[in-house]
C-alpha cells in the first residue's frame, strides 16, 4: 500500500471501509453456498435502478475462492448528472471488501459506465484487483476469457435505452397507444398502434443481442479460448456459438442473476429471485413438517 501515489488517501479511507458496521447488517448464515468461482456485472451502483436488497441478500448467502466484478458495478455516468447514494449501496462495497478480506480474490474489470476505474488497471485497492480483462481456468481446464463487453457493441450507442426498458416503459407506452388511437381516430385517420410500431423495435432488439452474442463469441474464438464470460446487455445467458462458450451473467437491475462455477468446473446462471422463492418454500416445507411432528 506505501507504493500508492500521493493524493490516494481517499482509497485508504475505503480500503479500511470493513471496520465500519454496515447499516443492513450482515446476516450470521450457518451455511454459505460455496463456489469455485462467482461473475456479478452491471450492478449500476449509484442509480435507483440497482436492485441492493437481492443483491445484499445474494453476497450474503453465498461464498467463492474467486470474484469476478465484470463491469458496470458503480455507475459514474449517472452519478455525474445526479448524486445518489443510499446507504446500501455502502454496504454492498462494505461487503465485498470484506469477502476480501476473509480471502477470496476479487477482480474487478470496470465496464463503459465505470470507465473511470479504468486508468488503474493493474492496482490493487484493499485486495481488489483492478484489470481491463482476465482469463479464467475453469477446474475442468477450459480457458475462459472475462471482459464486459461493451468493447465490442458497436450498435448499442443507439440503443442504450435497451437496458432500462422495463414494465414501466411498456405501461405507459400502452396508454399513449389508447390516446393516440382516440385522437387519431377524432381527426379521421385510420389506426396506428404504437404497440405494434415497439414490437417491430423489440423484434430489433433480439436480433441485436443474438448478434452481439456471436461477435463477442467469435472474437474470443479468434483468442484461442474456449469461452467468454462478459455482461453489459443486461441479459443473462448460455449460448455455445461456433465451439465457443458464450456466458453473460446478466445484471442486478431486472433480471437479478449471478454466474457460478461449481468445484468440478460446472457453470450455472442462478436467478436470484428464483433462488430466494426455492429457499423460502424449503424453509416453509421444513416449518410444516416441524409442526406436523409435534
Ligand atoms: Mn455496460
Amino acid at each position: 500500500m506505501n507504493d500508492f501515489p500521493r493524493g490516494f488517501d481517499a482509497i485508504h479511507k475505503v480500503a479500511s471501509f470493513p471496520s465500519i458496521k454496515p447499516a443492513v447488517p450482515e446476516r450470521v448464515i450457518g451455511e454459505r453456498r460455496r463456489f469455485r468461482t462467482i461473475w456479478i456485472s452491471d450492478v449500476h451502483l449509484g442509480t435507483k435502478g440497482c436492485n441492493h436488497e437481492l443483491l445484499i441478500d445474494f453476497l450474503d448467502h453465498t461464498d467463492s475462492e474467486t470474484m469476478y466484478l465484470v463491469g458496470d458495478i458503480i455507475d459514474g455516468w449517472r452519478l455525474k448528472k445526479k448524486f445518489y447514494w443510499p446507504a446500501e449501496h455502502n454496504d454492498i462495497v462494505w461487503r465485498i471488501l470484506k469477502r476480501a478480506r476473509r480471502g477470496t480474490r476479487i477482480v474487478y474489470i470496470p465496464g463503459n459506465h465505470d470507465e473511470m476505474v479504468r486508468p488503474f488497471a493493474g492496482m490493487d485497492f484493499g485486495g481488489v484487483e483492478i484489470m481491463r480483462a482476465a482469463f479464467h481456468t475453469t477446474a475442468d481446464g477450459r480457458r475462459l476469457m472475462v471482459l464486459h463487453g461493451d468493447e465490442f457493441d458497436t450498435v448499442m450507442l443507439a440503443h442504450r435505452w435497451l437496458a432500462f426498458v422495463g414494465d414501466a416503459a411498456y405501461h405507459l407506452m400502452m396508454k399513449l397507444n389508447g390516446w393516440v388511437a382516440s385522437v387519431r381516430k377524432a381527426v379521421g385517420l385510420p389506426y396506428w398502434s404504437i404497440s405494434k410500431a415497439a414490437k417491430h423495435k423489440v423484434k430489433n432488439a433480439v436480433e441485436f443481442i443474438s448478434k452481439y452474442e456471436e461477435v463477442v463469441a467469435r472474437a474470443a474464438g479468434e483468442r484461442g479460448v474456449d469461452g467468454v464470460v462478459c455482461g453489459h446487455i443486461h441479459t443473462a445467458e448460455f449460448r455455445s456459438i461456433e465451439g465457443v462458450e458464450y456466458w453473460n451473467d446478466g445484471d442486478w437491475v431486472e433480471g437479478c442473476n449471478a454466474l457460478v462455477e461449481h468445484f468440478d468446473g460446472t457453470m450455472e446462471i442462478l436467478n436470484w429471485p428464483e433462488e430466494v422463492a426455492r429457499r423460502e418454500t424449503g424453509r416453509h416445507d421444513a416449518s410444516e413438517k416441524v409442526s406436523e411432528a409435534a
